[in-house]
């Protein structure tokens, strides 16, 4: 049938994700180069706003996994196999996932994701799209231990995690999560994860900084959160986007920074800025075809297939536990 489970509250209930928040932005603004991690660009209006990005002509990653997942789909179904349970990390709109679960027949459907509302939308839509799927909505933060249903207990499961959202994380980082949901996984377990490539810099940055300003709206939204959600005084007006390549790290990061010296209070704490200084909001990291498959290993996993879109370079790994 076609149901959805009852939403499971495990780490995000709302008390849990305003002290998380609260405790990252104070020790992030207290660093010497400020820095907020990525994971708080997602209420409603930030995912909303990522949605729109996807959609932009510039930001090509959505596209590329999409086209892989549309043309290599019958190669992916015959490298996983049917009846697996499907756990999403970081399901966010579950746009791509109706590709995946088209091609492999899976048993069960486990979306976890940070935004609740947006979860529970999309894991109803995913239910009238899929009567047969059991679907069991897991509100968590996939950075976190996450208690998966017991229903799926006995299936072997198929870890998704598209979107290169991996590169939002330094390689250890990384590496401890892919290691933390090999054991969650368990045995005989497959992880399909999508890894944007390294490529021209002009390219990359024109992705994180598009014209039409939706990348610039969706990184000023943290201050903004900031602000609605924390007390905030920060005056946003006086913020612009940067998105730069950094070479050392192979990374997009992308900064808000200040266009005059300034102070604000956040819960009634002062912070101060100088003219310039930034605050650094998110790294994309991007991965050379031997890079990601080291980190796969060093997570856990055995890259087993790849499927590479190469204009512009984008892949999907199939990894084995
Ligand atoms: C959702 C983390 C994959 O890094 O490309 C898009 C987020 N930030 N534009 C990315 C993002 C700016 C995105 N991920």
């Amino acid at each position: 049938m076609g149901v959805v489970r009852q939403l499971r509250q495990i780490s995000a209930d709302d008390a849990g994700v305003d002290i998380a928040f609260r405790a990252d932005v104070h020790a992030g603004l207290s660093q010497r180069q400020k820095a907020i991690p990525a994971r708080w660009f997602y209420d409603a209006t930030g995912s909303a706003l990522f949605e729109d990005i996807t959609a932009l002509p510039e930001y090509y990653p959505t596209r590329s996994e999409t086209d892989l997942l549309t043309r290599h789909a019958a190669e992916m179904a015959a490298a996983i196999g049917p009846h697996r349970a499907v756990v999403e990390l970081g399901s966010g709109s579950s746009t791509k996932t109706p590709l995946l679960l088209e091609a492999i027949d899976p048993a069960a459907y486990v979306p976890v994701d940070i935004s609740g509302d947006f979860l529970r939308d999309s894991a109803q839509a995913l239910a009238d799209r899929f009567p047969a799927l059991a679907i069991y909505p897991v509100e968590a933060d996939f950075t976190q231990r996450v208690d998966l249903p017991r229903e799926i207990c006995p299936l072997p499961k198929l870890g998704f995690f598209p979107g290169s959202t991996i590169g939002n994380m330094v390689a250890r980082t990384a590496i401890d999560l892919l290691r933390n949901w090999r054991a969650a996984l368990g045995d005989g377990s497959l992880m399909l994860i999508g890894v944007d490539r390294i490529k021209d810099i002009a390219l990359l940055e024109r992705a994180y900084d598009d014209p039409a300003g939706v990348t610039a709206a969706f990184n000023l939204n943290l201050l903004e959160r900031i602000n609605r959600e924390l007390g905030g005084t920060i005056p946003v007006e006086n913020f612009s986007h940067r998105a730069i390549w950094n070479d050392v790290h192979a990374r997009i990061e992308m900064h808000l920074v200040a266009a005059c010296a300034m102070d604000f209070t956040v819960d009634g704490r002062s912070y101060t800025m100088a003219k310039g200084e930034t605050i650094h909001s998110e790294n994309s990291h991007k991965y050379g075809p031997r890079d990601a498959n080291l980190l796969l290993r060093a997570g856990g996993w055995t890259p087993i297939a790849t499927w590479d879109d190469a204009d512009p370079g984008f892949a999907l790994i199939l990894a084995e536990a």
